[in-house]
C-alpha cells in the first residue's frame, strides 16, 4: 500500500520483481541503476553474495518526478526466486503496489515460470491482496537464447488477466524501461484515484 509523507510531501511505492530463479529479475534492477541519473536513484543493496542467486533481495529507489506536488518515489524490489527461499519472498511482498512479473522464456523453465505464478497469487492472498486487481506488468525475458517458446504461446500459458506484457533482454536493456514504465503507470493512475 502506498505510503503517503505528508509532512514531507512524499509518496513512496512498493514495486516488486517476482519470477522463478535466474529468470532475470536482478538483471532488470541493474541495468534500471545503471542506466538512471544520479539525481534520479538512491543507492542500490544487493543482498547476493553467492554465484548469481539473490540470497534475500535487492533494493533500489528512484524518484519519477511529482504528483499534485508530492514528490513520487519508487521502491524496487526483487524476491529470489529459488523455491526454499519462500518466507523471503512473503516478507518482500509486504504492502506491494505493483509487481513486475519476469518469466524465463526458455522451454524447459516454462514449469517453473508457471509455479511461480501460482506462488504469486498465493502469497498475495496470504496479506488479503487479490492478484486479479493488483497492478501487475509481465515481461517476457531472455529473448535473445535459441530455445525460447513463441511470446503467443507463454502468453497464453502465464497471462491469466490480459495484462500488458513485454519482451526483454534484460542483460541488454531491451524491455527493462518499458516494463518499468508500464507498472509505475499503473500504480500511478491507481494513486490518483485514491488521492
Ligand atoms: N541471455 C540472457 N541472459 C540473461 C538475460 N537476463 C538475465 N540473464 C542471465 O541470467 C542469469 C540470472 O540472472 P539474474 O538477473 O541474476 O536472475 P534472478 O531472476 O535475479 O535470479 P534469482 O536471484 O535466483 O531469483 C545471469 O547469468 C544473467 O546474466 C537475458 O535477457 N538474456
Ligand atoms: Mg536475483
Amino acid at each position: 500500500m502506498s505510503f503517503i509523507h505528508y509532512s514531507l510531501r512524499e509518496i513512496n511505492c512498493k514495486i516488486v520483481y517476482y519470477g522463478p530463479g535466474l529468470c532475470g529479475k536482478t538483471s532488470n534492477i541493474r541495468y534500471i541503476y545503471n542506466n538512471t541519473s544520479p539525481e534520479s536513484k538512491g543507492k542500490l543493496i544487493s543482498i547476493a553474495p553467492e554465484k548469481e542467486h539473490t540470497l534475500f533481495f535487492d533494493f533500489l529507489p528512484i524518484f519519477l518526478g511529482t504528483l499534485n506536488g508530492f514528490t513520487l518515489k519508487f521502491h524496487l524490489y526483487t524476491v529470489p526466486g529459488q523455491i526454499f527461499y519462500e518466507a523471503s519472498r512473503k516478507l518482500i511482498l509486504k504492502g506491494v503496489d505493483g509487481i513486475v512479473f519476469v518469466a524465463d522464456s526458455q522451454v524447459e523453465r516454462m514449469d517453473a515460470n508457471i509455479e511461480s505464478m501460482d506462488n504469486l497469487r498465493r502469497n498475495l492472498l496470504e496479506q488479503d491482496v487479490d492478484v486479479n486487481y493488483t497492478p501487475l506488468t509481465i515481461q517476457y525475458n531472455k529473448r535473445d537464447l535459441p530455445n525460447i517458446i513463441p511470446v503467443e504461446e507463454i502468453d497464453a500459458l502465464l497471462n491469466f488477466r490480459g495484462v500488458p506484457y513485454y519482451e526483454a533482454i534484460a542483460i541488454k536493456g531491451e524491455g527493462v524501461f518499458e516494463s518499468l514504465k508500464d507498472i509505475t503507470m499503473q500504480v500511478i493512475t491507481r494513486l490518483k484515484t485514491a488521492l
